[in-house]
């Protein structure tokens, strides 16, 4: 057995079951062995930012990792940036670099570059195998880092010799540790605050964002008075149906700020403490009024579902009812007429289906989504966690392979969408079931708004580089060029008559929508 068959075996038995890979010479020695090693899937991205971004939206759905294949630094360097989103998003990912073997490095041949250095900021752990002997420990520690809690980012970088060379010895799974609990007394504190009645506020991400910690969260809301809000990017939050309804934190800066001004208490549960997204001139960088009390109820890597039952009883809260703290609001209608940002929410809202996952990148003609999908039957609902754009597709497309019994239903503006378009090859090739709403306002919206918010005066260049206009994209050619059937919609009958049509056929289908 050689290097890459040990690492293979190792990952297998890690549980590692997917390989989104776009592979080079350098690892030819690890794709040659996929052969041998039953257990473990391959699919093909056609740039490293769809594979990073499909085992972003595959580690996601699963809480387990896939393993990614890529190409010495300047692969790697391709996949940054949804590796910069995985990363804020808690993903667990076990990134596979191949390198030049270490016999040819210090020739300095044209791909070479300092590997470590390029994977460094992108990841919380970062090794180069130094021999096919120990490449198998090297994965057995990298899937171990990967599955830490909360979720982590680990790259093993592969010389090609430590592939080629024999033995290889593959390692077995490194048990992984329950995530602790915070201490008693910091619960016991936030008890006390929360019950003396002062105002207060409970900020949620992570692994607080799934139905068990909502609905204790949500009972601790409704018997304290605490208003109940989700941070404004989350990796995955789990809503509709029966579930516990959570208010969003504004991403504009003044909104933030008002809605968490009352607060006397800032209780955190898997999140840092909110900042503004960006400085402005003339508005204040972090969002907490100066007089609220921060306390942090569980550190990203500890038990949110524990600490926040543990606050439950040290209130006193007995049990949760389900469903009694779900939205009462109605669903939508079926919109009718011209579409824009209200009737594309309410095609949406009133259309979704039970277990669909949602991948939010809808940026400005997203802006009603949420609230026209609150009462929608329950559904996931994943963001741009990081705020590198280009994310939606390759996530929507890890997603559908981590769920094949579940629809994906990503909402794409068209800027975002031309980072990483071809992600709908893969859906195609894999035949998954994605539908993909293109929100064609042939402009990057958001720069318009955000050109006068910094206080930057407008221009002509500006007005040139923020239009998509000349030439108009056409998606439709787009997506029938990579083998995804595609439809342009310019009315919000159409648009229901669409989504419903795709939630019914399988297979991806990508939806145009002229806004
Ligand atoms: C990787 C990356 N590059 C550039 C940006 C800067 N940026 C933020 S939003 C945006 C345009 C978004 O346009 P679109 O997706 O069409 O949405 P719209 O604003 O029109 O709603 C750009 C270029 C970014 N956030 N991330």
């Amino acid at each position: 057995m050689n290097g890459a068959e040990s690492l293979l075996r190792t990952l297998v038995d890690g549980g590692i079951e997917l390989c989104i890979a776009n592979p080079g010479t350098s690892e030819m020695h690890f794709v040659a062995a996929l052969d041998r090693v039953p257990g473990m899937r391959a699919v093909l991205g056609l740039q490293e930012n769809v594979v990073t971004g499909a085992a972003d939206g595959y580690g996601r759905m699963l809480d387990r990792p896939a393993a990614t294949l890529l190409h010495l630094g300047p692969g790697l360097a391709n996949g940054l940036a949804n590796l910069h989103n995985a990363k804020r998003a808690f993903t667990p990912i076990v990134n596979v670099i191949g390198d030049h073997a270490t016999t040819h490095r210090h020739l300095d041949a044209p791909l070479t570059s300092d590997v470590e250095a390029v994977a460094a900021p992108f990841s919380h752990w970062v090794r180069t195998a130094t021999s096919s002997r120990s490449v198998g420990r090297d994965a057995a520690d990298a899937i171990a880092a990967a599955r830490s809690h909360p979720g982590q980012i680990a790259s093993l970088i592969l010389p090609a010799d430590a592939s080629w060379n024999e033995p290889g010895l593959p390692v077995k799974a490194i048990a992984i540790a329950d995530a602790p609990m915070p201490p008693d007394e910091s619960i016991l504190e936030i008890a006390r605050r929360l019950a003396s009645g002062e105002p207060a506020t409970i900020l949620m991400s992570g692994m607080a964002l799934r139905q068990e910690a909502l609905d204790l969260a949500a009972a601790i809301a409704g018997s304290t008075g605490a208003k109940l809000l989700t941070n404004t990017f989350y990796g995955r939050l789990e809503r509709g149906g029966d579930r516990a309804e959570i208010g969003r934190l504004p991403y504009f800066t003044e909104q933030a700020v008002e809605a968490v001004a009352e607060a006397i208490n800032l209780v955190l549960v898997h999140t840092p403490a909110p900042v503004g997204f960006f400085a402005y001139p003339d508005k204040p960088s972090v969002i907490s009024n100066p007089n609220t009390r921060i306390h942090v109820l569980a550190e990203p890597g500890e038990d949110a579902v524990g600490a926040l039952r543990a606050l439950a009883e040290a209130l006193d809260i007995r049990g949760t009812q389900k469903g009694a703290s779900a939205s009462q609001a109605p669903r939508p209608d079926r919109p009718t007429g011209e579409l824009n940002p209200l009737t594309l929410a309410a095609a949406i809202g009133s259309t979704l289906r039970e277990n669909t996952i949602v991948v939010d990148e809808s940026t400005t003609a997203g802006a009603f989504l949420l609230n026209a999908t609150v009462s929608a039957p329950c559904h996931d609902w994943l963001c741009v966690t990081g705020g590198a754009i280009g994310m939606g597709m390759p996530v929507a497309t890890g997603a559908a392979l981590a769920c094949p019994d579940r629809r994906v239903l990503n909402v794409e503006s068209d800027g975002s969408a031309m980072y990483t378009i071809q992600a709908l090859w893969t859906q195609a090739r894999e035949s998954l079931d994605v539908t993909t709403v293109i929100l064609s306002n042939r402009s990057y919206a958001i720069l318009n708004l955000e050109l006068v918010r910094t206080g930057a005066a407008p221009s002509k260049e500006a007005e040139q580089l923020f239009n998509l206009a000349q030439p108009d994209l056409d998606f439709v050619s787009l997506a029938k060029g990579m083998g995804v059937p595609g439809v342009r919609v310019e009315d919000a009958e159409s648009l229901v008559r669409s989504l419903e049509a795709s939630y019914d056929d399988p297979g991806p289908l990508l939806i145009e929508v002229v806004l």
